[in-house]
């Protein structure tokens, strides 16, 4: 039978902006604008300053950009309270900022240096900042969903009021562990929330070509779980409903799916110049009418925000982003006799092999002893 929803993987896209409909029951607080401008302005200068580094082979391995994401980024961001966990894919310099990670620990990190957020170990993919709740930045493509999940059940076991956010690609919404974790999710109740920040494309494929059902939000219900869709481009809708879902999650202990409609202006990474498979007109489509920082900053203009109030936003953002730059120069790299430290997490390897039984890999033994007694 012929079909014709499935393009062939030579024929380029012309994915445009979809029109989705406001989400409904508004819970949260509303989201402070320009503290979001601010969040979206510091990762877009970031950014662009790490792709100028990067040429310059400041940067070493990869280096996946966010701009165009900012929205989705700091709507998520912001939609998490305080105890919250934040995890995501390798697209994660924006999530850390958002979350409140330092420019200079970051900027470090992607330097591969030692005042790295991730002692320089772990570069531009594993941006990890346990104290501000992001728990990384993971580069295997849907890894970061079992460990999310267990995060969840981690939080449910220890009777802690938290819920986890959990952000993933379109690109991983056909691995075995998205079905894993969605469903031990859904059987268990764990509080979590699975963000699927659908960009169009899985470096070169687009969504419909991976996917038998594109609408990805739809996926939920396989596991009975609630899934919607939202504009990833608008900040205030993202943030309405990641605290809603994550609320949620929190009181009720319901997982759910949020999509997030999204658009990366850049390549996969910075290595990608982002044109085979897509048309330079689709990309200024995005750019011209759906950048969301423009869009944000049309709607606090018609709230009344100055030239000059915008000016000290970008002015400040910048500084920062100079001054993480001066900071990462001067940080020195690891020393080469470190190179196996961080490999376990007990530092006294020894005590921890020591615990082991046979066929107990991490000491079950007694910590089932402990558990029983
Ligand atoms: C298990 C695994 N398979 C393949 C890769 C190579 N790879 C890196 S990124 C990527 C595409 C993922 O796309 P998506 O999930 O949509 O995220 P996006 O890059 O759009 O943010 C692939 C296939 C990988 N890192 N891990
Ligand atoms: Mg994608």
């Amino acid at each position: 039978m012929a079909t014709t929803r499935r393009r062939t993987s030579s024929s380029r896209s012309t994915r445009r902006p979809e029109a989705i409909p406001p989400g409904s029951a508004h819970v949260a607080e509303p989201l402070d604008l320009r503290g979001a401008l601010r969040d979206m302005t510091l990762i877009r200068l970031f950014e662009q300053e790490a792709e100028r580094q990067y040429k310059r082979a400041r940067i070493g391995g990869y280096c996946h950009l966010a701009i165009g994401q900012e929205a989705a980024n700091v709507g998520v961001a912001r939609g998490l309270q305080p105890q919250d966990k934040l995890l995501s894919s390798y697209r994660s310099h924006g999530f850390a900022l958002a979350r409140g990670t330092a420019p200079t620990g970051a900027m470090a990190e992607l330097f591969g240096r030692e005042d790295g957020v991730a002692v320089g170990r772990g570069g531009s993919m594993h941006l990890l900042d346990p104290e501000h709740g992001y728990f990384g930045g993971w580069g295997i493509v849907a890894g970061q969903l079992p460990i999310a999940t267990g995060m969840a059940l981690a939080g449910v076991k220890q009777g802690e009021n938290l819920a986890v956010l959990c952000e993933l690609g379109d690109g991983a919404i056909n691995m075995g562990a998205w079905h894993e974790s969605l469903n031990l999710a859904a059987i268990w109740n764990l509080p979590i929330v699975f963000a699927v920040f659908n960009n169009g494309y899985g470096m070169g494929t687009t969504v419909d070509q991976a996917s038998a059902e594109p609408e990805l939000y739809k996926r939920a219900a396989a596991f009975r779980m609630h899934g919607e869709r939202v504009d990833g481009q608008d900040v205030e809708a993202v943030y309405e409903a990641t605290a809603r879902l994550m609320t949620r999650a929190r009181e009720e202990r319901k997982p759910a799916v949020l999509e997030v409609m999204t658009y990366r202006l850049r390549g996969h990474s910075v290595a990608d110049a982002g044109t085979a498979y897509r048309t330079k007109e689709e990309i200024a489509e995005w750019a011209d009418k759906r950048d969301p920082i423009a869009l944000v900053t049309e709607r606090l203009v018609a709230d009344g925000i100055t030239t000059e109030e915008l000016d000290a936003i970008t002015a400040e953002t910048q500084a920062l982003v100079d001054e993480a730059v001066a900071f990462a120069e001067a940080s020195p790299m690891p020393d080469v006799s470190t190179l196996a430290d961080f490999v376990y997490g007990d530092p006294n390897t020894a005590e921890q092999f020591s615990r082991m039984a046979p066929g107990s890999p991490a000491g079950e033994e007694q910590l089932l002893a402990q558990l029983v007694a």
